[in-house]
């Protein structure tokens, strides 16, 4: 378990002392603030542009400014800018698209000099350039991940221009746009080269998740890579809903925690929103987060007011946050949820049929761009027990880039499993990675073209820090696929140390793939393989600790007849997995559970994994001969509808069957 990021390239900031030293207060609500404003058509330039808040910053600046100053003056710490919708994207609803940098940066200078005018040594104040969530869906491709990047950075660089002293990335209802405006707004900081920080925060929904179906758990594992510098929520609901989230960040963040609640759940009277929580409840609820939860910023969205936020104040400003010793989990994340990389009782499985050179079916689907069908070979997989899908596109004479566009687009939303993008093309991986808002794993990395500027090493690390994926790394360098364990071992260090000292990944962003050649070819010089590669993951595990390791299981057996191959491949998981590995890419529908497989076949396979012969006895041979006359094991099952539901449970769970056991289950209860 590593309890903090490595400091790598983090932003030295007044605001991020005093967030990690003390309770810091936001602003309250500014659209439903504004929207009592009594303000006319004529305050926001005309009746097309009514409504376009970011608009008041140039034709009603006093508003703005009184707006800002009557929360300073209670003694708020933060007041947002007035740009929650001033990217290009959300202004070209008005028609405006090309006013979003000088929006920002105008809205930016008055929230500055108005918090200016505030702050003394003994209190500061600070501006967060705020950037909303827009209106379009990029996880559900009304907006291409590029186009709504390059629309934050715009927007950033207003904001940046106009002086803010953080961002704070807000309402977001989807992973892929958060890190759009992340991104964006990293792009921006470059190109000025000043860095401030970034607060993130997501929106859950009353239905408990974010708006299209993510857990927090998700939202968290796949923020925490990104590399921000405060995680937290806001809107959609008053605090009370949201204390679950706030005691899962608690448990497991390892950002500062900020929480931003409306004013309780809206109801509509007369045509018109209203929020009912007493500021004293808003009071005692943040006072909760943070001597309960060690949450560290506070403040009000929709519906709260000068009131509200006064409260908050009187009640919260002196108490100290609780200290918190989260835990963090590596792992992947679908929209929907995250799995962690340990699995407690199991491995991961990583299912490999979505692979176009690793299924017919898959292939076939891709090349007649049957996307429906390449659909459902990653939905059997998950009904197969697989955690997470192996998607490979790779296919000679194709537009490998294209394909992935098409595939993940679908996988993100229809395929409820976080997604390996599998590929030797760097384009082909981002291609995945613009259409993925969770976390996804990038296979692979390797030195097979040395590690500088350009290479592809460099590309996928560069990708992976930046979309905060996790890296399969494969135990290959300029001499090809490492063959003994010293070299794999060597390869292994040199792919950590780049990887961590040079791109700011951490240990368990990286698992390693220490690979293997088939056993069925009988060649002499790869006869040793297998056990190098055992030993292999034995020592990544103690030499590099924090990493994951993996294994693509099917390789031992390619060129031996389908009943060989599942008997062996599922023999040699079982040495893998007591060498220590955590994951595997196989196809789980068939992997022989060991009770099936007898003590001969058994014997046989490993005598080829360890390499025992003898003068007059070869494994190989002899496991050709035992499989000569069988097809497959997939034994047909037999009619179990007079045995007891004791019993059926029972075969079940020996045999790792699933088939019918909802139905069984049902039964029992
Ligand atoms: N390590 C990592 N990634 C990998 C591999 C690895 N990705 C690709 C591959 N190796 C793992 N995936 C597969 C997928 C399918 C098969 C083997 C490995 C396979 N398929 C059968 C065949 O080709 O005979 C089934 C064919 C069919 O159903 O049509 O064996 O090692 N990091």
């Amino acid at each position: 378990m590593y309890r903090s990021r490595p400091m790598f390239g983090r932003v030295v900031s007044s605001y991020l002392d005093a967030v990690n030293s003390r309770v810091v207060i936001f602003d309250g609500a500014t659209g439903t603030t504004l929207q009592q404003a009594n303000l006319t058509a004529d305050d926001f330039g005309g009746p097309d542009l009514e409504g376009c808040n970011e608009l008041l910053s140039v034709t009603r600046p006093d508003v703005i400014e009184t707006f800002h100053d009557s929360f300073l003056t209670i003694g708020c710490d933060v007041v947002e800018t007035n740009t929650f919708g001033g990217s290009s994207i959300t202004l070209a609803e008005y028609g405006i698209a090309d006013r979003a940098y000088e929006l920002s940066k105008i809205s930016a200078e008055i929230a500055v000099r108005v918090a200016r005018d505030h702050a003394t040594t003994a209190h500061p104040r600070w501006v967060a350039g705020s950037m909303g969530p827009g209106t379009k869906f990029a996880s559900l491709g009304h907006i291409r991940y590029s186009e709504l990047r390059d629309s934050y950075e715009e927007q950033a660089r207003g904001l940046l221009d106009g002086g803010i002293d953080l961002f704070i990335v807000e309402t977001q209802f989807d992973l892929l746009g958060l890190k759009a405006a992340v991104n964006g707004a990293r792009a921006a900081m470059r190109a000025a080269g000043r860095s401030v920080p970034i607060q993130a925060q997501v929106t859950m929904e009353v239905t408990g998740r974010m708006l299209p179906g993510t857990e927090i758990g998700a939202a968290l594992a796949a923020i925490d890579p990104l590399d921000v510098d405060v995680i937290g929520l806001n809107c959609a609901t008053g605090p009370a809903e949201m204390v679950e989230h706030v005691r899962h960040l608690s448990r497991h963040s390892r950002m500062p925690i900020s929480v931003i609640p409306n004013a309780g759940l809206p109801s509509v009277v007369d045509g018109e929103m209203q929020y009912d929580l007493k500021s004293e409840e808003l009071a005692r609820h943040h006072a909760e987060f943070i001597s309960e939860f060690g949450v560290s910023v506070v403040g009000g969205c929709c519906g709260t007011t000068v009131d509200d936020l006064k409260a908050v104040i009187d009640v919260c400003r002196d108490l100290e946050p609780a200290e918190r010793d989260p835990v963090h989990e590596a792992g992947a994340t679908s929209m929907y949820s995250f799995v962690p990389f340990k699995q407690d009782t199991s491995m991961l499985i990583i299912g490999e049929r979505t692979n176009a050179n690793g299924s017919r079916k898959f292939r076939e689907a891709l090349l007649s761009e049957d996307w429906d069908t390449c659909t459902q070979v990653g939905k059997d997989q998950i009904a197969e027990s697989a955690h997470l899908v192996d998607v490979c596109v790779d296919y000679v004479g194709r537009d490998g880039a294209l394909d992935m566009d098409e595939v993940a687009h679908r996988f993100a939303t229809q395929v409820a499993a976080p997604i390996v993008l599998d590929s030797t093309e760097p384009e082909v991986m981002e291609a995945g990675l613009e259409r993925i808002g969770g976390r996804s794993i990038l296979n692979s990395a390797n030195l097979e073209e040395g590690d500088a500027p350009g290479s592809r090493l460099d590309r996928v690390l560069t990708l992976a820090k930046e979309h905060g994926a996790a890296v399969i790394c494969l135990l290959i360098d300029e001499d090809g696929q490492a063959r003994d364990v010293e070299w794999k071992m060597r390869v292994a260090h040199r792919l950590f140390e780049i990887a961590t000292n040079r791109y700011g990944l951490e240990p368990s962003d990286l698992i390693f793939d220490a690979l293997t050649f088939p056993l069925s070819t009988g060649g002499d010089d790869l006869r040793r393989d297998a056990m190098a590669t055992m030993e292999a993951i034995k020592r990544i595990k103690t030499e590099l600790p924090g990493c994951a390791t993996t294994l693509g299981i099917s390789n031992v057996s390619f060129g031996l007849k389908p009943a060989a191959r599942h008997v062996l491949n599922s023999v040699f998981l079982y040495e893998c997995v007591d060498a220590g590995l955590d994951s595997a890419i196989l196809h789980a529908g068939r992997i022989v559970p060991m009770s099936q497989i007898t003590d001969e076949q058994r014997r046989v396979c490993l005598d080829l994994i360890y390499d025992r012969r003898t003068d007059d006895y070869d494994p190989l041979t002899e496991l050709l001969e035992i499989f000569a006359d069988v097809q497959s094991v997939k034994k047909v099952r037999e009619d179990r509808s007079d045995w007891s539901i004791e019993d059926r449970l029972a075969a079940h769970i020996i045999e790792g069957d699933r088939e019918g056991l909802t139905d069984d289950l049902d039964h029992a209860l």
